[in-house]
């Protein structure tokens, strides 16, 4: 495999072109999903740039399937992905934030032997107010018989991903994946229209600087997590501060962690017994990622990738950035905490990212 630097000027379709020579069993069909991604990606950068000058501001007056206000912007980002995948041949099925139900691939368009979950507008609420949002993926394989995928498709552990990623529309528009062989970034130059490799082969450092965590929530918080937070602040312990930075827009959080070291958390608290975000895609596909680039994720109990869902839109608690402070997540989540006071510390070994 050519060993890029950040100035090599290579293109994302021949970054996918050099890692697919790697699998000589290889159909292309699934570069062809990175393809149709990438430009999907590039279409929604565009409405995104200029949303404040078209009428695409605001929300749609509709709800999703969790309840939330849907924004213009998630409706037409869901439509130009939707609309850029379903006729490659290369899926059989998708599943968004955005649709109740399994998306079909039309009748007269060929199925595939992928299925796509995805998030299109992540962070949709602070669009308006000009706060990076996202998009964020996860390809499986698919492993029913049958022509059209179906929710047994969609419902597999986070470990059988065979690609993920997710894109930033911040100060600029990034897409980061993986499939398998490290995580990735490249940077849209708008000037030609081309993501362009900038961040090859991305390690999150082992130990974070930033928290990231909501805590206007703590007084639904559980005794532990409340615990966790003030070891993360460097009370009760000797660590080191983690510094503050919440944008509210997981993927910006998310991106900013991965490149700097930090910890993203979302713990459950008594208003939301199962956390807030969606494992299948938003948890999962960025556990993927974090693991590739040497840092974990854990919903304070399990590893994010050995959950076994059984919903489409079920929601887990989720800890994801730098190793040791997710393995302080799990540590202390796991222990038995009586009016502050431990009684039993259980074994927590997380695995090793790549
Ligand atoms: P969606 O916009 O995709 O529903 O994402 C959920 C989200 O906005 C995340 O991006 C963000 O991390 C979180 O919710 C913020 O939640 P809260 O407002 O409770 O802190």
């Amino acid at each position: 495999m050519v060993r890029h630097t950040a100035t090599s000027v290579v293109t994302i379709e021949r970054f996918i072109i050099e890692q697919e020579r790697q699998f000589p069993e290889a159909t292309g069909e699934l570069s062809g999903i990175l393809y149709d991604i990438a430009l999907a990606a590039k279409m929604i950068a565009n409405k995104v740039r200029s949303a404040g000058l078209a009428d695409i501001l605001g929300a749609q007056g509709t709800e999703n399937v969790q309840g939330e206000v849907q924004q213009k912007l998630d409706v037409i980002s869901n439509e130009i992905i939707v609309k850029a995948m379903d006729h490659g041949g290369r899926l059989c099925a998708m599943a968004s934030e955005e649709e109740p139900e399994i998306i079909p691939i039309p009748e007269g368009f060929r199925c595939g032997k992928y299925v796509l979950l995805f998030d299109p507008l992540d962070g949709s609420s602070n669009i308006d107010v000009n706060v990076p949002v996202g998009t964020i993926f996860s390809v499986m394989r698919k492993i029913t018989n049958g022509r059209h995928g179906t929710l047994e498709d969609m419902l597999q552990p986070g470990r059988r991903q065979v690609a993920a990623g997710y894109v930033i529309y911040g100060s600029s528009t990034m897409l980061v994946y993986s499939t398998g062989q490290g995580a990735h970034g490249f940077t849209l130059d708008p000037s030609i229209g081309e993501f362009l490799l900038s961040h090859p082969d991305i390690r999150i450092p082992p130990h974070g600087k930033f928290l990231s965590v909501n805590d206007s929530y703590e007084q639904h918080w559980d005794e532990n997590v409340r615990a966790l937070m003030r070891q993360y602040r460097g009370l009760d312990s000797d660590r080191k501060p983690l510094s503050v930075r919440y944008v509210g827009s997981l993927v910006a959080d998310f991106h900013r962690n991965l490149l700097a070291g930090g910890v993203f958390a979302y713990p459950a608290h008594a208003r939301a017994p199962r956390g807030k975000l969606r494992l299948l895609y938003e948890a999962n596909p960025l556990a993927f990622i974090v693991e590739q680039a040497g840092g974990a994720a854990s919903d304070g109990n399990k590893r994010i990738l050995d959950i076994e869902p059984t919903e489409l839109h079920e929601r887990t608690p989720l800890f994801i950035g730098s190793k040791d402070e997710v393995g302080l997540a799990a540590e202390t989540l796991k222990r038995e905490l009586v009016s502050g006071v431990e009684v039993k510390a259980p074994d927590i070994s997380l695995p090793v990212g790549r």
